[in-house]
């Protein structure tokens, strides 16, 4: 079996990861992975913290924003010149000028914000400054699904991802990529246009898995819904086979999509890993809990499985296969449920249970001593207020807000414009109940517009309103800062 620990592997991996550039000669920097599946709110989360840090945010939960020690925050450049910036600019302006989410992002990026603050022990007593550069990387969860992948050949590959697509969720939405698949002889001479069809077909049904009335999340390979900039490539030209042979013909199909199976490997897995993944001190990922739960019990277990597969990329020890190759030690990871802002804050705890619940696999299946693992439920952006409308008599708990255009509740559509209360349901005691599904509870999560955010009397645009996001800078950042 192809396994990476092979020294030819290893050594690949390794090659450049000796070569971290001098960049905290004079002051440390932390370096902060920021990920999660599409959607899930990295760019959102990301654009609110710098805003908050840069503009003073309210932030009681973070220590030493609530101990006035931040003098102050900005951006500098970055300390990775190869990787595209994080478009922080365009993302507030989109947010609070035209009051419209950021658009999608679809590879790495990258941000550098400098803190400057007075020492803890300083404080208070005698001066003392110092100065932090936060690094902060935003990429993709699916690419972290790969990982597997270097250790399995094109056969083991083939027959698991078939295996995935007929499995009773997917069959439908797989039936039109499996009929061609069938037509496809692995042993027949090797055609460009047919390795291309099929492939095209591989990624439609990949792209239909993720949308919400499935959302589905262990999909991989992690490019073919996440390009980046190698699309149309050979390298992301390939597909699964539903006749694999252990041994493939030269001049076939079947030899074809291997080679192409294995650059991918070369060309795209392994160089992600080594250059940004191998080099994190911390880690948040982001997990939209509330799409899962939208979806049923299948999309919740999914999410499940494809956040024990994000979190053992990060597991230290013998079991990973980046282990040896760790430039620095992922030494806290945060497991962040986002958009809390969709619920009444009575149901935040519940919703925290839920992603306990999620991560409970995780840290059972060992190895995470090293790394302390926390979760929250959050919103990097508050887009709701609270309420509570009386119901013939009954008190609801409502979120009020702005549903974006298009978002349905029954029969109701909305416009993007009206104001609007809705009572989201309450989340289940236990969450264990959202696994199984005569259980389910009735959600309704719309998606909102984002908040319009208020000026002072001097025109000085106020920070963006969050949940916890204080909470979740304290647990990532509090004892940098000290
Ligand atoms: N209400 C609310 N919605 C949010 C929040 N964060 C994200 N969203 C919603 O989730 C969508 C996706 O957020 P992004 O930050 O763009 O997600 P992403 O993970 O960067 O997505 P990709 O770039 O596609 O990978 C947004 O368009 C919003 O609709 C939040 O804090 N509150
Ligand atoms: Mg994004």
């Amino acid at each position: 079996m192809a396994s990476l620990t092979s020294l030819g592997d290893e050594a690949l991996i390794a090659l450049d990861t000796v070569s971290e550039r001098a960049t905290s000669f004079f002051y440390p920097n932390v370096r902060l992975g920021v990920t999660g599946l599409s959607r899930a709110g990295k760019s959102v989360f990301i654009s609110a913290l710098v805003h908050n840090l840069i503009h003073g945010g309210r932030m009681p939960l973070f220590e030493p924003a609530h101990n006035n020690r931040i003098s102050k925050a900005y951006l500098e450049p970055q300390p990775d010149d190869g990787v595209p910036r994080f478009a922080y600019e365009k993302h507030i302006e989109d947010l609070i000028k035209n009051q419209i989410w950021p658009e999608s992002t679809r590879a790495v990026s990258q941000l550098r914000l400098t803190i400057e603050y007075e020492t803890a022990s300083g404080w208070g007593r005698f001066f003392s400054r110092n100065k932090l550069h936060l690094d902060i990387v935003d990429y993709p969860g699916e690419w972290l699904l790969d990982l597997p992948l270097l250790r399995k050949d094109f056969a083991t590959f083939s027959r698991e991802s078939i295996a995935r697509a007929k499995s009773e969720k997917r069959t439908e939405i797989a039936s039109e990529f499996l009929d061609l698949a069938d037509k496809l002889e692995s042993n027949a001479e090797a055609d460009e246009t047919a390795v291309r069809e099929l492939s095209d077909s591989f990624k439609t049904y990949l792209a239909n898995c993720r949308k919400d009335e499935l959302a589905l999340s262990t999909l991989p390979p992690g490019r073919f819904l996440m390009p980046g900039d190698m699309e149309g490539s050979p390298a992301l030209t390939f597909a699964p086979l539903t006749n694999v042979t252990d041994h493939a013909e030269p001049g076939s199909i079947q030899a074809m999509m291997e080679r192409r199976y294995e650059a991918y490997k070369t060309l795209v897995v392994k160089p992600f890993f080594r250059e940004h993944i191998t080099r994190l001190d911390h880690q948040i990922v982001l997990i939209d809990a509330m799409q899962a739960i939208n979806a049923g019990p299948d999309a919740v277990a999914d999410l499940e499985r494809a956040l024990v597969e994000i979190m053992s990329c990060f597991r230290p020890g013998a079991g990973n296969l980046l282990t040896s190759l760790w430039q620095r030690r992922i030494d806290k990871i945060l497991v962040a449920a986002t958009k809390a802002d969709h619920l009444h804050h009575e149901s935040h705890d519940r919703l925290e249970a839920v992603v306990d619940r999620l991560v409970k696999n995780v840290t059972v299946s060992a190895g995470f001593a090293n790394a302390s693992i926390e979760t929250v439920a959050m919103a990097a952006v508050r887009a709701t207020k609270e309420a509570t409308i009386d119901d013939g008599g009954e008190k609801l708990p409502v979120v009020v807000g702005i549903p974006a255009k298009g978002e349905r509740i029954g029969d109701e559509i909305f416009d993007g414009i009206r104001q609007t209360a809705v009572f989201p349901g309450d989340l289940p005691d236990d969450p264990e109940a959202l696994f199984r599904m005569e259980s389910m509870p009735q959600q309704r999560f719309v998606r909102f517009k984002p908040p319009k955010v208020e000026r002072t009397a001097e025109g000085i645009t106020l920070s963006l309103p969050h949940i916890r996001l204080d909470k979740a800078l304290q647990f990532l950042l509090g004892d940098r800062l000290q």
